[in-house]
């Protein structure tokens, strides 16, 4: 037997059922694209039900009883298992709008509604956009001048790099200020599209404004090829925690992307262009402070469908809302305190999961 939210058993990052679970993200996400929320859903689950299963998937009865397999979704199971491809996902994969939306959306400030915007428009390539310059976002711009480098996995040295850098400028800024590596990289993934941080100081209060000094001081060093500002709301919206539909916190923030210096690799001499020296990382810098903490460290975690699924658990099944700020009991009126990730779990009577088993 299976529980129903992910956030109820463990998600390992690697499992037994890859080719299975990949085909289904697939028909997923081409449901995205097409804001098709219902079927996004349901493929999700389904494929994260695979994820936690101990086993591979042999055979079409060893479904049975698991939840969110529905017509749609053991059908795909049974032409993988059957002829060890699935026609539809095969046509999902070469068609030019799930490609063309891919390509789109991989691009730093592009959501699926400007990505179809431009797809109904006609356009297809990035190429196509940059003639287009009036049209795009200082983000956009950014994102399409960067492409190439942004588009390469990100590695788990460049973000451990990254984390000196960030922890010296820190420091240097606000003593006894903490870094704390979140996103894919602290669920145990090798790569991934960027590097998400959170930084706190234990003094509630200490870390405001901390951030633009942090930036100045970047900038200072030349490691700043972009980045955009956000200033926390959390004053002018303290009652933020309660907005139960609200998953977009209101932290300070900085999404940046910054050149990583690479070491210079030996170029044959005269044959090839000199390397750059350095690649472009989106990094996302959030600031908290300490009470909000181990709030903002779990929704920052992921991955974002073990996310979704905790903020169902909470709503459907303990009448509770939560966020990166919180914990809401709507009914009480009450917010609860925790001073770990370990309380989160605990006050929403669930087992604890380490970050590497919410790969959901
Ligand atoms: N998140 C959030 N609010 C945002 C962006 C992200 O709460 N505005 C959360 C949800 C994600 C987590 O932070 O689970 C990290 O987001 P990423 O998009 O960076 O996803 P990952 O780090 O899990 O994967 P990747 O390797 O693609 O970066
Ligand atoms: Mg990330």
């Amino acid at each position: 037997s299976m529980p129903a939210y992910a956030c109820q058993r463990p998600s390992p990052l690697t499992h037994h059922n890859t080719l299975l679970s990949e085909a289904l993200e697939t028909l997923a996400e081409a449901a995205g694209f097409e804001a098709n929320e219902g079927r996004l859903l349901s493929f999700s689950r389904a494929a994260s039900v695979l994820k936690s299963l101990p086993c591979p998937v042999a055979s079409l009865s060893q479904l049975h009883g698991l939840p969110y397999f529905g017509e749609h979704s053991t059908r795909v199971i049974q032409e993988l298992l059957e002829h060890g491809t699935c026609e539809e996902v095969k046509q999902v994969r070469c068609s030019e709008r799930y490609q063309t939306m891919k390509l789109f959306t991989q691009v730093f400030g592009v959501g699926v509604k400007t990505a179809n915007r431009w797809y109904q428009e006609g356009l297809r390539t990035l190429d196509e956009l940059r003639e287009q310059p009036q049209r795009l976002t200082q983000q956009q711009k950014a994102g399409l001048q960067y492409y190439q480098d942004l588009s390469t996995p990100v590695r788990r040295a460049d973000a451990e790099a990254l984390q000196q850098l960030i922890e010296a400028a820190v420091r240097q800024t606000l003593p006894g200020a903490t870094v704390t590596l979140t996103g894919g990289f602290r669920r145990g993934k090798l790569q991934g599209h960027d590097v998400d941080f959170l930084i706190t100081h234990p003094e509630e209060g200490q870390e405001v404004g901390l951030l633009p000094k942090v930036m100045s001081c970047l900038q200072s060093q030349g490691l700043v090829l972009y980045h955009q500002y956000h200033r926390s709301h959390l004053a002018d919206s303290a009652h933020n925690l309660r907005q139960r539909s609200s998953t977009m916190d209101v932290f300070e923030r900085s999404f940046c992307i910054l050149g990583l210096p690479q070491p210079q690799q030996a170029a044959l001499a005269g044959a090839l262009p000199p390397c750059p020296t350095w690649k472009a990382v989106r990094v996302d810098l959030v600031v908290t402070p300490s009470s909000q903490f181990p709030f903002a460290l779990l929704g920052w975690t992921g991955s974002q469908f073990f996310e979704r699924e905790l903020r169902r658990f909470s709503r459907q099944e303990k009448g509770l809302w939560l966020n990166s700020h919180g914990l809401f009991d709507p009914e009480q009126k009450r917010v609860f305190h925790a001073t770990s990730e370990e309380d989160v779990f605990r006050l929403l009577g669930l087992k604890y999961l380490p970050p590497e088993q919410r790969n959901a």
